[in-house]
Order: C-alpha cells, then sequence, then structure tokens
C-alpha cells in the first residue's frame, strides 16, 4: 500500500467488510477491465466515480452515519476512490495506445502503389500549328510580333493603302466598336506598328486572331492569321517566292511544287495568291484541289511604297514583300480536316486526334 493507494484485490478485500463497499469495488474494477473504448471508459467514470455514483453517495452520506460506521467508510471509500481512479487512468492510456494503433492500421496507405493519372491537356491544333509555323519562320531568322486586337481604323486600314471608300471597310465586313475603332480585320496593324518604331531591316511575322463579320461554312467571325513582312534595301519578289517555297516545303514537305497567280490587295503591288500542288493527288487532280492539281494557301506581294509613306520610310531606298495566311486553312490542308467548324466545336474527341 503506497500514497492511500491498494494496489490488489485481495489486499482490499481482505480488510473492507461493507458488502456495499466490496461490490462497488470488484464491480468497478470489472468494469474498467472490460472497457475497450474511450467511450466506455468514459461511461466507467459516471457509472463509479461520477457525482451520482453509489460511492460519490455513499462518502457524502458519511457525516450522518453512526459514529461507528464513519472510520471504514472514511478510510476505505477513499481508498477505493483513489485505487479506482488510477486503475481508470491506467487503462484510459492503453485504451488510448490501442485505438491509435487501429487508426494506423485502418488508415494504412500503400505509398508504393501508382498514382491515380491526372487528364492531361493538349494544344488545339490551331496553337499547334501556329506554333508550327512561327519555328519555321524562327529558324529563318525572323522575329515574331504581337499587338492588340482593339484597334483603330488608321492602322487597320488607312496606313494599309485602304481608304475610306474602299469596300472592305464596309460595316458589312468589319466589327465596329465606334466610329473609328474596331476590332483588326487582319493582323496587319501590327507591322504598321512595328516599322513605326523600328528602321529597317525588318523581318516579323505577326500571328494572331482577326475579326470579320462572316459567318458561313468556310468563314467564322473570328479566325487566326500569321502574316509576314520583311523589309530590307534589294528585297524582290524572287525573295518572296524563295521564302515562301522554304516555309511551303518546311510545312507540307519537300516535294511540294509553289506558284504565284497575280491578284490584287490595296497593300501589296504587285500581289499574288499562292497556291501550292495537292497535297492528296500531287498535282494530278482530285476532289479536293477541285481537279486543278493546286491549293491556295496564302496571299503576298511586293508592300505598295504608299504604304513606306506612311511609316517614314524612303520607298526610293527601301522594297519589302509581305504575305498572309489563315491559321486553320493551313492546319484544314496538313491534316485533312474538312470541316471549319470543328475548330470552334471544341469536341474533344476531335481535338484528342492532335
Ligand atoms: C503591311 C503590308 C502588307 C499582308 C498580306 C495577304 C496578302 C493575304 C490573307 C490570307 C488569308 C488574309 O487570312 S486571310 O484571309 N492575306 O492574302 N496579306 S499580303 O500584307 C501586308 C501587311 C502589312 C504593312
Amino acid at each position: 500500500m503506497e500514497g492511500g493507494v491498494i494496489s490488489t484485490e485481495d489486499a482490499i478485500l481482505s480488510q473492507v467488510t461493507r458488502p456495499d463497499l466490496r461490490t462497488i469495488y470488484t464491480e468497478g474494477m470489472a468494469a474498467i477491465a472490460a472497457a475497450a473504448d474511450l467511450a466506455s471508459i468514459e461511461d466507467t467514470r459516471v457509472r463509479f466515480l461520477g457525482r451520482k455514483a453509489d460511492l460519490t453517495t455513499l462518502l457524502r452520506s458519511i457525516p450522518e452515519l453512526p459514529a461507528e460506521e464513519r472510520p471504514e467508510l472514511g478510510k476505505y471509500g477513499n481508498m477505493i476512490r483513489k485505487t479506482l481512479e488510477t486503475a481508470l487512468e491506467e487503462r484510459r492510456i492503453v485504451v488510448e495506445a490501442e485505438e491509435l494503433l487501429h487508426g494506423l492500421e485502418r488508415d494504412r496507405i500503400d505509398v508504393t502503389l501508382p498514382g491515380r493519372k491526372s487528364p492531361l491537356g493538349r494544344l488545339h491544333l490551331i496553337a499547334q500549328t501556329q506554333r508550327e509555323i512561327e519555328d519555321i519562320f524562327i529558324g529563318m531568322g525572323y522575329q515574331i510580333a504581337e499587338g492588340p486586337e482593339v484597334e483603330n481604323d488608321y492602322y487597320n486600314f488607312e496606313a494599309l493603302n485602304t481608304p475610306a471608300d474602299h469596300p472592305a471597310r464596309s460595316l458589312h465586313d468589319t466589327f465596329f466598336i465606334t466610329d473609328t475603332v474596331l476590332l483588326r480585320t487582319h493582323t496587319s496593324p501590327m507591322q504598321v506598328r512595328t516599322m513605326e518604331k523600328q528602321a529597317p531591316p525588318v523581318h516579323i511575322i505577326v500571328p494572331g486572331k482577326a475579326y470579320r463579320r462572316d459567318s458561313d461554312a468556310t468563314h467564322t467571325p473570328m479566325f487566326h492569321q500569321c502574316e509576314g513582312l520583311v523589309v530590307d534595301e534589294g528585297v524582290t519578289l524572287a525573295d518572296l517566292k524563295g521564302t515562301l517555297e522554304t516555309f511551303v516545303h518546311a510545312m507540307f514537305g519537300a516535294d511540294r511544287k509553289v506558284r504565284l497567280r497575280p491578284h490584287f490587295f490595296p497593300f501589296t503591288e504587285p500581289s499574288v495568291e499562292v497556291d501550292v500542288s495537292c497535297i492528296m493527288c500531287d498535282g494530278a487532280g482530285c476532289r479536293l484541289c477541285k481537279k486543278s492539281g493546286w491549293l491556295e494557301i496564302l496571299g503576298a506581294g511586293m508592300v505598295d511604297p504608299n504604304v513606306f509613306g506612311f511609316v517614314g520610310y524612303d520607298p526610293e531606298v527601301y522594297t519589302g514583300f509581305a504575305f498572309g495566311m489563315g491559321i486553320e486553312r493551313i492546319a484544314m490542308l496538313k491534316h485533312g480536316v474538312n470541316d471549319l467548324r470543328l475548330f470552334f466545336e471544341n469536341d474533344l474527341r476531335f481535338l484528342r486526334q492532335f
């Protein structure tokens, strides 16, 4: 016996004669030993040591008891109380440790299992194609220029030799925001802005979105372009043709042939449309090229001297060429996509193929 705590059942039962104390003691110790989780530990505490427990009531009643009963109850009642408290705390420590262990066992994870794959996105075919075009021209020493999609009529039309009465300016083709502010109808304003800021030589491409009030099987109100501009002393139409051949061979294969047909654009003179030998029939004539053997892929020309006038380049010293292509069209030809709308529906079954 140490510090008022009786440590064995025998010791306490050999000294206590009151049956009620003996019962409280044996039942209390049995209940503590049987408590298998923290909830039953708490129940047991309330039942044997709580405010309404038999032992508590008994101890509180001591002052009212006959004098001869008081010593035994006072001494052993408190001893039993302390013994039960100690046993309960020891049991609580064991049960807590057991519960922790069970928890760890239950929540065990195998860190060597392969992780769940998170779905990975990819670039849209238009973005991929744009990057491919960019890479080809970067390889030829070009720089990429990008600029605003909301423009004013000076950069979109005026400085590109497209005067106010030109048909391209009509409400029919252009999204106007105010009388003079609009969504760019091509990426060309950025070539003008670049020339305003920088003296020749210029070698740039301008990829990006353009907007036109057009919506049918072959036109969408927003589409992607990549335009190019080279300005230096002594630049000729032969340079343009060589550049476009290099581009076409890199994009569509070394066997492709390129031809230029005369055309008209307000900002180039002379202007050409550029065809590539049909990628499906190799020039023999088929459904894709409508039996002509050729596919139109871009427009181009020598920069009109008037345009140089707007940006302060001396047209007596400098010449330049420019070209423009629709990225959707390049992607369709390269990957055999037969419907423009597929690019804008964002059906993953389509997009995942590229
Ligand atoms: C400056 C000078 C000249 C850009 C050019 C084209 C020809 C052309 C079309 C291709 C298909 C537009 O996307 S499309 O509908 N573009 O045919 N673009 S020459 O000429 C410029 C541009 C800027 C300062």
